[in-house]
């Protein structure tokens, strides 16, 4: 477990350190299988708060946001709906995530801060196994088609998860590389809901099924690049 330094700005500490120290907060980040980000919670979710959730949701980490100093919030039910409501406008890629209401000074809260960690780092683990992913595929492909692209149906045939920590997977169809970013966070949403993934990132790698080694085309062809959907 790595205590870093806040990243919030203060005017007063030397510019200097106060650099060194964020690099080497952000470089902790970069590497955590969770990054539990304190947020005050009598101040709630700042714009700095949603930056630093975001960085660690680029990054493809797990997360929880612990609700520090939740002994000074006066009006809890308020200050949930608050969070809530902030997280479901300003981090759509994490739906899901774990909030933990907690207090250093009294102690309350403390013992859920830790499960709340297991539970998303076996979230951000998870395997899903291959029959159960295209069983969900087909579903969620006739739920809602792929889109018309230029008149032509999207054709998507299949998905695999490729590696996980953060779960990610790689999509095959023809000129999949059109899939549109709204139609990406479809299935993003419902593969979320399906397989049980709240607060983690999920990649979805787009990949042409183009023969490779076909000598009459490029050799690029076979990969049609790698887009990420929230
Ligand atoms: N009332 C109350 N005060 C708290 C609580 N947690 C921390 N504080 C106070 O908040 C101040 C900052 O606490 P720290 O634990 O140093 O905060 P930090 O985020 O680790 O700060 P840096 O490491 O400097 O980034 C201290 O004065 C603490 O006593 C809490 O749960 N309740
Ligand atoms: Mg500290």
């Amino acid at each position: 477990m790595i205590d870093t330094a806040g990243l919030r700005k203060r005017a007063r500490i030397d510019v200097e350190i106060e650099r060194m120290a964020t690099s080497a907060t952000i470089e902790a980040m970069k590497r955590a299988d969770c990054v539990i980000l304190a947020v005050d919670a009598s101040r709630g979710l700042e714009d700095q708060d949603l930056q630093i959730a975001r960085l660690a949701e680029r990054e493809g980490r797990a997360l929880v946001i612990a609700l520090t100093k939740w002994d000074l919030v006066e009006d809890r039910a308020a200050a949930r709906q608050l969070v809530r409501t902030r997280l479901a406008e300003s981090l759509a890629q994490l739906k899901g995530v774990s909030t933990v209401p907690l207090s250093a000074e009294t102690g309350e809260g403390m013992q859920k801060l830790l499960p709340a960690v297991q539970e998303a780092v076996g979230c951000w683990s998870t395997r899903v196994p291959t029959g159960a992913l295209n069983r969900w595929f087909e579903s969620a492909l006739e739920r809602m088609p792929p889109p018309l692209i230029d008149g032509r149906r999207l054709k998507l045939r299949y998905i695999t998860q490729v590696k996980a920590r953060p779960p990610s997977f790689a999509l095959f169809g023809t000129r999949v590389d059109a899939t549109p970013d709204s139609y990406l966070r479809y299935l993003v949403n419902s593969l979320r809901a399906q397989f049980k993934l709240p607060g983690v990132p999920i990649r979805i790698a787009l990949r042409g099924t183009t023969n490779p080694f076909d000598p009459n085309r490029s050799s690029l062809s076979g990969q049609l690049g790698s887009r990420k959907a929230h």
